[in-house]
């Protein structure tokens, strides 16, 4: 097992695997969950390896913390702002970063009530129609980024990444609506991968190029909670 040096100690660091993550889009493990400091801990090295960690939102923490919350406790800009503590539509993270970051890691620190699993979706994998591929290469949309919002297309030949999140980018004409529906979960059913949690699963994926959302509850589970790490 690989090891990794801290400060003060020899921490064992569970198994990634790089060549399925690179395969497949992402890769999925048990870590033993510790003490949550410790395990806050433990990932930050592990998503190291793969980059640097960077705050998903100016200011904040380097591993945030996701729960299932009500639209008006939560942030603005945010899909719980949107979409209260409901399923969340395929999204990239940091859509609204000029370079989106390239990997996400979500680490389960306990499942929750309510069986709330995590789709994804791998865009390479799509049969996109020709007119399809055309749309997300072609149409502008709004990506709303405060004062910093711009113009982009979800796919461009001019970089190797997929910009999609409905949650900050939006339609200014009706080919704008059509273009962000392609990559809507229900057009996909069979290409839709599902990850369930178990308190210290560990999810890594390719945030370029594997689409995520939020899965339906079977009943409230305001105590679902994850960990997540933005890596560029
Ligand atoms: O809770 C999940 O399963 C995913 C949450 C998510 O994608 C997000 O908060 O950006
Ligand atoms: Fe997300």
């Amino acid at each position: 097992m690989p090891h990794a040096y801290t400060e003060d100690s020899l921490v064992e660091q569970p198994a990634l695997n790089r060549a399925v993550l690179e395969t497949r889009g992402w890769v999925s493990f048990a870590v033993s969950s510790s003490a949550e400091s410790d395990w806050r801990e433990q990932l930050l090295a592990l998503a190291t390896g793969l980059g640097i960690p960077a705050p998903t939102r100016l200011g904040g923490s380097l591993c945030d913390t996701l729960m299932p919350i009500e639209a008006h406790t939560a942030k603005p800009r945010s899909l719980s702002k949107i979409h209260s503590a409901g399923e969340f539509p395929l999204h990239a993270d940091t859509a609204h970063w000029l370079t989106p970051c390239r990997y996400v890691m979500l680490a389960c620190a306990s499942p929750g009530s309510g069986s709330r699993p995590t789709p994804l979706l791998d865009t390479r994998r799509l049969p996109l129609s020709k007119h399809q591929t055309s749309l997300l290469h072609s149409i502008p949309l709004r990506v709303t980024n405060g004062r910093n919002s711009f113009f982009s297309t979800i796919l461009s030949r001019t970089r190797p990444f997929v910009r999609f999140d409905p949650g900050c980018m939006t339609a200014t004409t009706p080919g704008g609506s059509v273009a962000l529906e392609v990559l809507s979960r229900h057009n996909w059913p069979d290409f839709i991968e599902t990850v369930n949690w178990e308190a210290g699963t560990v999810l890594v994926m390719d945030n370029w190029r594997i689409l995520h959302g939020r899965g339906r509850a079977d009943c409230s589970d305001s105590n679902r909670k994850l960990f997540r790490i933005s890596i560029r």
